[in-house]
C-alpha cells in the first residue's frame, strides 16, 4: 500500500506536556514516525496542495493563530513551547486578544497540546500527506492508501487544537472527498480516544457519517465528548455513532463494536471511507487502557477492508514506541489483504 509522509512533519517536537498534574516527556514524540518508518520502509513525499483544503474545514483565524502563535510567544518574552493555562468557559465571548495566553486559551482546550517552533510547518505537511493519500485514490488508481500523519488530527476542531492535534487530517480528507463527488463519505475512528474534533466538525452534517469506538469518556480523555447518547443534530441527526467501551476491553468485545460500526457505515450507503487509526488501543500503550494485541490490529484492517470501499487510512495516536511499528504494519497488512 502506498504510504505518504514528509520529513517536515518531524519539525514538531515539543518537550513536555502536563499529565495528571505533572510534567512528563511529550508522548507524541518524533520517535513515533521513526518507529513506523522503520517498520514499513518506503514512503512517498507529498506535494504541496496549499491552504485551500485546510480552510475547507478550519477557520481562517484559527489557521492564522497556529501560524503565528510560537512567534508571538517568543515576542512576548517567553521561551520554549507555547502552552496555555487559562480557558474561556461556556458563554464567554470569542475575544480576539493580542496576549498569547488569551489566544492559546481561545484556540485550544487542554494542556497536552503545546505549540513549538516547528508545529505549524509539521501540521501543515501532515495535512498535505493526508491530501496526497486521497490523490493516490482519486487520480492514482489506488484503492487504499495510508497517510502517516503526525501530528495526529482527530481531537482538533474547526477552531481549536487539543489532544496533540492541530489540523484535523481525517476531516480535511473527508471534506475534499465529498466536494469531489466521491460521497457519501464515512469516517471510522478506532483510536483509543474519542475523536471529538471530527465529531464536532460533522455533527450537524448529514453527508458525512462518523463512527467512533473508544474508551468510555466517563473514565478517559476527552471526557466531554463521545458518550453513547451523542448521535448528531439537525441535518446530522443519526449520522454520528459513538461506541464507548470500558477500560480493559480486549478483542472479543472490541470486535462486536467494530461490526456494529461497519454495519452502520454500510447502512448509511458510504462509498468512500476514511479510517482514523490509532495504535493506542494496544495492550501495552503507556497512556491508554485497552488490551488489543498486535494480531488484533490486522483483524481491524481486514474487517475494514471487507467493506470493499476506497479507503484512506490516517495515522492518529499510539505511544508504545517498541510495538508501534509492528502494530501499524499489522493493521496495514490486514487492510491490504483483507
Ligand atoms: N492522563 C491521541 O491519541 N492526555 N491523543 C491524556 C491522560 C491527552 C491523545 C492524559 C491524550 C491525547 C491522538
Ligand atoms: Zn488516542
Amino acid at each position: 500500500m502506498l504510504t505518504f509522509y514528509s520529513d517536515r512533519q518531524a519539525l514538531h517536537a515539543p518537550a513536555r506536556e502536563l499529565n495528571n498534574g505533572e510534567w512528563m516527556d511529550f508522548a507524541e514524540s518524533t520517535d513515533r514516525p521513526k518507529a513506523i518508518l522503520k517498520a514499513i520502509g518506503k514512503v512517498l513525499e507529498p506535494s504541496d496542495h496549499g491552504d485551500d483544503a485546510i480552510l475547507a474545514v478550519h477557520d481562517a483565524d484559527y489557521l492564522a493563530f497556529l501560524k503565528s502563535a510560537h512567534d508571538l510567544w517568543l515576542a512576548q518574552g517567553r521561551s520554549g513551547d507555547a502552552i496555555g493555562y487559562t480557558y474561556p468557559v461556556r458563554r464567554r465571548r470569542k475575544l480576539d486578544l493580542e496576549r498569547i495566553d488569551g489566544r492559546l486559551g481561545l484556540y485550544g482546550f487542554d494542556a497536552a497540546t503545546p505549540i513549538a517552533s516547528g508545529t505549524f510547518e509539521a501540521a501543515y505537511w501532515g495535512a498535505q500527506t493526508a491530501l496526497d493519500a486521497l490523490e493516490a485514490i482519486v487520480t492514482g488508481g489506488e484503492n487504499r492508501a495510508f497517510a502517516l500523519c503526525r501530528p495526529p488530527g482527530h481531537h482538533a476542531g474547526r477552531d481549536y487544537c487539543g489532544g496533540y492535534c492541530y489540523f484535523n487530517n481525517a476531516a480535511i480528507v473527508a471534506q475534499q472527498a465529498r466536494l469531489r463527488g466521491l460521497g457519501p463519505v464515512a469516517i471510522l475512528d478506532v483510536d483509543y480516544h474519542h475523536g471529538n474534533g471530527t465529531q464536532d466538525i460533522f455533527y450537524e452534517d448529514g453527508d458525512v457519517f462518523f463512527a467512533s469506538i473508544h474508551a468510555d469518556p466517563a473514565m478517559d480523555y476527552p471526557y466531554y465528548w463521545g458518550h453513547a447518547d451523542e448521535r448528531g443534530e439537525k441535518e446530522g441527526e443519526g449520522t454520528t455513532l459513538n461506541l464507548p467501551l470500558p477500560r480493559g476491553t480486549a478483542w472479543l468485545s472490541y470486535e462486536s463494536a467494530l461490526s456494529r460500526a461497519l454495519d452502520a457505515i454500510a447502512a448509511f450507503g458510504a462509498r468512500f471511507l476514511i479510517v482514523s487509526y490509532g495504535a493506542d488501543t494496544f495492550d501495552g500503550d503507556p497512556i491508554s487502557h485497552f488490551a488489543l494485541q498486535t494480531e488484533d490490529m490486522q483483524r481491524i484492517g481486514s474487517a475494514v477492508a471487507a467493506l470493499g470501499l476506497p479507503t484512506v487510512a490516517i495515522m492518529e495516536g499510539g505511544y508504545n514506541i517498541e510495538a508501534l511499528g509492528e502494530n501499524v504494519s499489522a493493521f496495514l497488512s490486514g487492510l491490504e489483504s483483507g
